[in-house]
């Protein structure tokens, strides 16, 4: 640092867009941000979801970013090999749509977006390896997530099936699971229909298990968002049970079953009705051509309106009417009435429920509804009707009148054998009547998960081309490998409707298989596809030989950082997690987990605290920050307004606040540096205020380090705030000529340093200009403080006389009792002069009490 004390030349003006321009110009040109390639260091990989360019960045992005800046900035100063990378979601339904609207091309559209988007980031200051940024809509990326298609269609985890999906009359496609979001389109908000359509999924119902086992692993998750999970795998353990259907006369047995799916074994002898949804094949056979054919119709077409949400909820009126027909209970050979209702689901379990209104609430008010029996078979031993039918096994009382289902825990009464066992949610009886079940033939254990397979066609255009062809005379078969990527056509003319499916030149083709005519699949992948793998690609962008190579994914992954918004906890998070499990299985990889810690940005509001949109005309772009006061003050707001996983309402103050310090800091390691000189810091030979300034450097600088570790970013610039507090004091309070020369170069190194993951160019220009120093501050090592000068060596004690404070006193933090008393005396000697000293407790580090009569 012998240089810096040659510059004398007084403060120069902080001009943000000066220093921001050129910096950004620099950094590009030496490829300072370009990930490290020393295997002798270790890695951090640091990424922030990616963005889908649908128009300039907004405030959030803006945050998620900042905040993954600094922390791969930081890693790179810790001494890490860092790769802190970015692309673009590029494919999507909103290209499309505004393509239609603004009569152009979605990949045009896309293409501006992203470039508008890639210069705010450039302006922000993101360090990112721009060599590695890639668009989804690449063909050489789209290239690579066929090919895994086709992988996993020869390991049977892709295949096409006709079911009833969930489709969006305003999107014109269907949706996943996952995209009905409190019943919900997840794009629009529109209510899906239920169509029976031919669809391609993903058996991501093979790793149900494993999701949710692993899921145990991720300690640095946030419990929420696992718990989210949890949820949505949803594992159940409960029983099979088959019913045996009776014939249309009454109750004659025929040989057909109806089985359901119970978690309460336990209450099979409080049976009374079963459940059919009206989606149900069987349904509709039994009442075809019965007196009960027209109201079943009339359900089933008033259901399909309904989310499987809704329809399930706690709250919502049940409807049903009668099927005429009657299985037996296995159990007790009694006939129960089938029914059809709407809150039974076609695709749980087995479709069929037992309907128990003594046990569960929904069965309960249905039974209500439809006056049917509501048996009392399981009773809390303080219950009148327990005393009654303790020990009463045959079924007598078969309709009670209670204002609800039981659904506490309670002893089994009338159930036969079973009477007098515990019974509830994985209880004695719940096991003892399940082993009857299944020692008789008619029940098993089984576990049933929410989880279901990942519809992942989608009918419109701007997407991925699943890769396979269909033949009247071979079926399905695969696009043969040398033949991909399938090019999705950028011509065709939206505005007059076309879809891919109307477009010949795509469709048409030959199968690979025989050579005769054939059609080509004309649905595209969901785009959630397409970002379930592209962390892995940043790892080895440019390999047109494979996805990434093994070796390069070995050196980065698993992603050490990932910072994205919480409204991906079930979607895009558990999809990348099954993605890196099927490549595992293709022995592409070698990990189970894509992403170790994760952190969930807050949102940003308005000052009103509400969500900004652009409907609500409330939406801060960040170029109105950046304008007046440069990327750096707008960085430093963002972190220092909330931790990051909070949510924050934008306030001009604190950003008028963030500029007025980040001046202040800038005059201050000027100022510094003109009295600075290069040499080692002695702290015993510092006089009293350069030992508190030295003070104040070891014990900020430890605060700082360890709340960048905890991500707290916030209180980490508090600390660089009181350090820039102490060294502004220092210079009011001590002349130029008295101040400890290597203390100042140190104090003002420092303080450029541990804030430039924070604020960048700010750090660079007074790493060059004010420190004299040459390269890049990026290549300076964190710097190191001492727990031993962050302590003060004299402490404040107080001083009682009489147990009244009547003093405080700085003393030497090591001071014998007897010190301490003598210490103590004399600040107070006026007040005991003259007075019999009876007394003296000294209580070392707290206070010295002194009892004078
Ligand atoms: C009888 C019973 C008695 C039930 C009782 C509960 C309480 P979880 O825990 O979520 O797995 N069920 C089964 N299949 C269904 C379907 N397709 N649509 C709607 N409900 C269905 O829930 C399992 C319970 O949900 C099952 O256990 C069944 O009701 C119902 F006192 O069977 B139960
Ligand atoms: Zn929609």
């Amino acid at each position: 640092m012998a240089e810096s004390s040659e510059n004398k030349a007084g403060v120069p003006p902080y001009d943000a867009s000066a220093i921001e321009s050129k910096w950004q110009r620099v950094w590009e040109d030496e490829g300072v941000h370009k990930a490290g390639e020393d295997p002798t260091k270790p890695k951090k990989y640091v990424l922030e979801m990616f963005p889908y360019p649908s128009g300039d960045l907004h405030m959030g992005h803006a945050r998620n970013y900042t905040i993954g800046d600094a922390m791969a900035r930081q890693a790179r100063m810790r001494g890490y090999d860092v790769l802190h990378p970015m692309g673009f979601d590029a494919f999507g339904l909103p290209a499309e749509n505004a393509a239609i609207k603004h009569n152009t091309q979605a990949g045009k559209w896309t293409h501006e977006n992203i470039a508008q988007a890639v210069k705010t980031m450039k302006r922000m200051g993101f360090s990112y390896d721009y060599d590695r940024m890639f668009n989804t809509c690449d063909p050489e990326y789209y290239k690579w997530g066929q090919w895994m298609f086709i992988k996993m269609w020869e390991k049977g985890l892709a295949y096409r099936d006709t079911s009833p999906v969930n489709w969006c009359p305003t999107c014109q496609t269907v949706l996943a699971n996952e995209q009905v979001v409190n019943g919900e389109c997840w794009r629009c908000g529109t209510v899906p229909e239920k169509r029976n359509l031919s669809q391609w999924y993903l058996k991501i119902t093979d790793y149900a298990q494993e999701l949710l086992d692993d899921l145990d692993k991720l300690d640095g998750w946030p419990e929420n968002v696992k718990a989210q999970q949890r949820n949505w795998i949803g594992r159940s353990e409960g029983a099979e049970i088959d019913f045996t259907l009776a014939d249309v006369d009454g109750t004659t047995p025929t040989d057909r079953k109806v089985t359901v799916f119970t978690t309460r074994a336990d209450t099979i002898f409080g049976v009374s009705f079963m459940v059919l949804p009206p989606e149900s094949e069987l349904a509709a056979e039994l009442v075809a051509g019965t007196e009960y054919e027209a109201a079943y119709l009339e359900l089933k077409s008033a259901t399909e309106k309904v989310s499987a949400v809704d329809r399930q909820g706690s709250e919502r009126e049940k409807h049903g009417v009668p099927t005429g027909r009657f299985v037996i209970n296995p159990i007790n050979g009694r006939p129960v009435p089938v029914w059809v209702a709407d809150y039974v689901l076609m695709d749980y379990g087995t479709g069929a429920v037992m309907g128990v209104p003594c046990g569960d609430q929904r069965d309960f008010d249905f039974a209500k509804k439809y006056d049917l029996e509501i048996a009392p078979i399981i009773c809390e031993k303080d219950d009148p009707l327990y005393e009654e039918l303790k020990d009463e096994r045959e079924l007598r009382v078969t309709s009670v009148d209670w204002d609800g289902a039981m659904e506490a825990e309670g002893y089994l009464v009338q159930s036969g054998e079973f009477t007098g066992l515990k019974g509830g949610k994985h209880s004695e009886a719940v096991d003892a009547i399940t082993k009857w079940l299944s020692d008789h033939d008619c029940g098993r254990e089984t576990v049933q998960f929410r989880l279901r397979d990942w519809l992942i066609s989608r009918q419109r255009y701007w997407g991925n081309p699943i890769p396979m062809i269909h033949c009247d005379c071979c079926g399905d078969v695969p696009v043969p490998y040398e033949d991909l990527p399938v090019m999705l056509p950028e011509d065709l003319d939206l505005g007059a409707g076309e879809t891919l499916a109307e477009y010949a030149p795509f469709y048409e083709t030959t199968c690979p298989k025989c050579g005769k005519p054939a059609r080509r699949i004309t649905d595209t992948m969901d785009t959630f596809t397409c970002s379930s793998w592209y962390y892995l690609r940043y790892c080895d962008p440019h390999n047109d030989e494979a996805p990434f190579s093994k070796e390069a994914a070995g050196r980065w992954m698993s992603v050490d950082n990932y910072i994205g918004g919480i409204e991906h906890a079930i979607l895009h998070l558990l999809y990348s997690r099954f993605w890196t499990k099927v490549l595992r299985d293709l022995g592409m990889l070698d990990i189970d987990e894509p992403f170790t810690n994760l952190l969930c940005q807050g949102m940003v509001k308005d000052e009103n605290g509400d969500t900004m949109s652009k409907s609500k005309g409330n939406v801060v772009p960040p170029s109105s920050v950046i304008d007046p006061y440069g990327a750096d003050t707008m960085r430093l707001a963002i972190l220092f307004i909330a931790p990051p996983e909070k949510d924050f309402d934008w306030d001009p103050e604190a950003v008028a606040g963030a500029n007025r310090f980040i001046k202040r800091a800038w005059r201050v390691v000027w100022q510094l540096c003109e009295t600075a000189a290069a040499g080692e810091v002695d702290p015993a030979a510092l006089d009293a205020d350069a030992k508190e300034l030295n003070l104040a450097l070891h014990a900020s600088g430890i605060k700082c380090t360890q709340d960048f570790d905890r991500g707290q970013f916030n209180t980490a610039i508090s600390a660089a705030m009181e350090l820039t507090n102490a060294a502004s004091k220092y210079l009011v309070d001590v002349e130029a000529d008295r101040r400890d020369k290597a203390l100042c170069a140190r104090v003002a190194h420092d303080l450029v340093t541990i804030l430039a993951p924070i604020c960048p160019h700010w750090a660079e220009e007074l790493y060059h200009e004010a420190l004299g120093l040459s390269g890049s501050v990026y290549n300076e090592p964190w710097p190191t403080f001492d727990e031993a000068q962050a302590k003060s060596d004299t402490i404040e004690i107080a001083v009682q006389v009489k147990g009244k404070v009547r003093a405080r006193i700085q003393v030497s933090a090591s001071a014998s009792k007897d010190e301490l008393e003598a210490a103590a005396k004399e600040a107070v000697a006026d007040q005991i002069a003259g007075k019999d000293v009876k007394k003296v407790i000294v209580v070392p580090g707290r206070l010295v009490n002194i009892v004078a009569i």
